[in-house]
């Protein structure tokens, strides 16, 4: 009772000393306010500031862990901060810490973990679910977010700016399904094409370890990985978005004008599909290429859907042959029909990189030459960050991920150093910035959706660290997912649900007028942008890297969209999946002193054994099962814990019979034991 009475009080004390963290943390450091790796680079930014050293605290009990010495001050101009970089990556046992720089500067709490970005990373692919368009949310799966379907989308008409003979305007057609675009309620196929190419991609380069993510949806479980089951639901809707009379694709499917910030249910005016677009068209057909193949191995929950998407992706490359220069051009459809049309416009009138995107990945599918012989002499030889309108880098990456699988056309070699060209300047940007990050060292970098620059630039360093296993291209891509989680200019925690300081306002629609205080979590905000196109007032400053409001009426800095989370669950579950420092991060620590371990597991161990230990004081344990091979299998406990007993039990219900290896460790002490297990 003495015991549990002490408990009680030393919880409050830390809760107290925890929250006091949280008011005084000091703006100047900006670092991830999520977690770092045990074993990784870890590194935070203290701005203007004449200190030389800085120390890693314990989040509770405040004592000092690490003793640093910061780095020779560096401007950021784009922030107009004198900036030094405190390199912390000696911290390596997981536990929850803050970072003080003397005089006076605390900075917000954060984890160490040995998988720092798996949370936020399902939390942004997750992010997707929330999108859905024709269907509810059940508690089950959308916890408070829930809610009713929206736009079922079984009643749309053909646009009169896409009539044709036979689909004559206001021909009812159906496109239910799919993805909201973004903080409005409109589909929008250039921008699903970059945004499936993202997860896609992701999924051909760490199946393996997407195979074992489960997100907690209606159709987990059914045998196909949750990142295909989720992708999916966007696939359906693209699938309905072609004319099946002429392989031609809808632009989009919207309203006239955007909605009012109501929820989906109760937002009802009339839908239609405009326009066909050779850049949607090109887009879509790159998309449906790279389903045919990735679906392919689960034809028995999806029959027939890997040849369908084929022939789709055929007969839209054949309608883009014929159709090169068809362009969406709001203003000149709005000038020829009625009803006229408000919402996004994703105009492109340059599709020479969605003819080479497409081609490269109809070839990949279907290993005819013919998609790509035509074009090989004439692809770019120097390769840009791709966004929506600029997609030529994308078939250089599905080139890198099936390197395996490719016919003898393809010089594989010369067009993967172009990607490593990129990657390279990236690795070099991150290592001489100012914030030691890729992020932000060009003005160009700091547009609509910078924080998608950012995870985009992660995705193309990742995509290098998977063809040459060099640890510049992984730190430079763990950097930029350290900027969109609060080591950037403002200090925000860019993905909604994170951090200390949260986004909490985006422009979204269902998040706005949802009732519920959070916002919809896993959701990316776009991030600063000097363009500060939406107008609105209480911008703090227009400097490029601060040009940022947590406010609904701030579109251009604020809002959310497919094609930025994308990149996002790319960069953090990437970083993840390729974590080149998992298992070896083990290392002894110390000497037993403050810790005690019974070892009283018998030898056989059996299944109700359990491992007790001791606390003398309060501090972090982690206790974790490995398997003969050295790969985690399970963590027992992760986490601060006050002195006292503590017995443990290793579940091995689902585990079978062999040797297993528990390993526990404090803030003083580690031990690895065997232990056999007979059921
Ligand atoms: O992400 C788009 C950005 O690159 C453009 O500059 C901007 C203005 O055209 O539009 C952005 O896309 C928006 C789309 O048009 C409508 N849905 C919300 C998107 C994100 O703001």
């Amino acid at each position: 009772m003495k015991s549990l009475l002490m408990n009680i009080i030393a919880f409050l004390l830390l809760s107290i000393q925890l929250c006091s963290y949280a008011q005084t943390a000091s703006a100047s450091i900006r670092l991830n306010q999520v977690a770092f790796s045990t074993a990784g680079l870890k590194e935070a930014v203290v701005a203007n500031t004449t200190a030389n050293k800085f120390y890693v605290v314990t989040a509770y009990s405040g004592d000092t862990v690490f003793t640093g010495t910061l780095s020779d001050a560096k401007l950021w101009s784009y922030s107009n901060e004198t900036v030094k970089i405190a390199n912390f990556s000696g911290v390596d046992l997981p536990g929850k810490y803050a970072i003080k720089v003397p005089p006076d500067l605390t900075s917000y709490t954060f984890d160490i973990l040995d998988r720092p970005f798996l949370a936020p990373g399902k939390a942004a692919m997750k992010g997707y679910y929330y999108q859905r368009a024709s269907e509810a949310l059940l508690s089950q799966y959308a916890y408070q977010w829930a809610r009713k379907a929206g736009h079922p989308d079984t009643i749309v008409l053909v646009h009169p700016s896409a009539a044709t003979a036979l689909r004559p305007a206001n021909t009812v057609i159906k496109a239910p399904k799919g993805w909201y675009d973004a903080g409005d309620y409109n589909k929008y196929i250039v921008n699903s094409g970059i945004s499936m190419f993202t997860i896609f991609s992701m999924y051909e380069q760490y199946s393996k370890f997407l195979d074992t993510v489960s997100l907690n949806i209606p159709e987990s479980g059914n045998g196909v990985p949750d990142v295909l089951n989720e992708a999916m639901w966007n696939l359906q809707w693209m699938l309905a978005m072609q004319d099946p009379n002429d392989g031609g694709v809808y632009h989009k499917l919207t309203n006239a004008n955007f909605d009012g910030f109501i929820m989906p249910s109760a937002a009802v005016t009339t839908r239609y599909v405009v326009q066909k677009s050779t850049a949607a068209t090109l887009d879509f057909a790159a998309v449906m290429a790279m389903a045919a193949r990735i679906y392919k191995p689960y034809s028995s929950q999806f029959p027939g859907l890997a040849d369908q998407c084929l022939s789709a992706a055929k007969a839209a490359w054949q309608w883009a042959g014929k159709n090169m220069a068809v362009f969406y051009n709001q203003t000149t459809l709005n000038s020829q029909y009625s009803p006229q049309i408000a919402t996004g416009e994703y105009g492109d009138g340059y599709v020479i990189d969605e003819f080479n995107w497409a081609g490269i990945e109809l070839y990949i599918t279907t290993k005819d030459d013919s998609y790509i012989q035509g074009r090989l002499a004439s692809l770019p030889t120097s390769l840009d960050v791709p966004y929506w309108g600029g997609v030529n880098t994308l078939g250089f990456i599905s080139l890198a991920a099936n390197k395996n699988n490719l016919t003898a056309v393809v010089d594989t070699s010369a067009l993967f150093a172009r990607l490593l060209t990129l990657a390279n300047s990236l690795a070099a940007s991150r290592e001489n910035s100012a914030f030691h990050t890729a992020m932000g060292v060009s003005s160009g970098d700091f547009t609509w959706g910078s924080n998608s620059t950012a995870a985009n630039q992660g995705m193309i360093l990742l995509a290098a660290y998977n063809l040459r296993k060099d640890q510049k291209y992984y730190n430079a891509a763990l950097a930029n997912a350290d900027y969109l989680l609060g080591r950037n200019g403002p200090g925000y925690c860019f993905l909604t649900g994170f951090g200390s300081k949260k986004v909490m306002h985006p422009h979204h629609r269902v998040s706005e007028s949802d009732g519920v205080t959070e916002p919809v979590p896993g959701l990316l905000a776009g991030g600063v942008n000097p363009g500060q196109e939406d107008k609105c007032s209480g911008y703090v400053s227009s400097l490029p890297a601060l040009s940022y409001m947590d406010a609904v009426c701030s579109y251009s800095t604020n809002e959310i969209a497919i094609n930025w989370n994308a990149p996002c669950a790319f960069l953090l579950l990437g970083l993840e999946a390729a974590n080149p420092n998992l298992v070896t991060s083990v290392k002894p620590t110390g000497q037993l002193k403050d810790f005690y371990l019974k070892q009283n597991y018998p030898n056989p161990f059996n299944p109700s054994t359990s491992i007790s230990y001791s606390l003398t004081k309060r501090q972090n344990v982690s206790l974790k099962i490995f398997d003969i091979l050295g790969n985690e299998i399970m963590t027992l406990v992760n986490k601060e814990e006050p002195a006292g007993q503590y017995a443990v039990k290793f579940n091995a219900d689902k585990r079978s019979s062999g040797v297993y290896i528990y390993r526990l460790r404090t803030e003083s002490f580690m031990e690895t034991k065997k232990m056999v297990l007979l059921k």
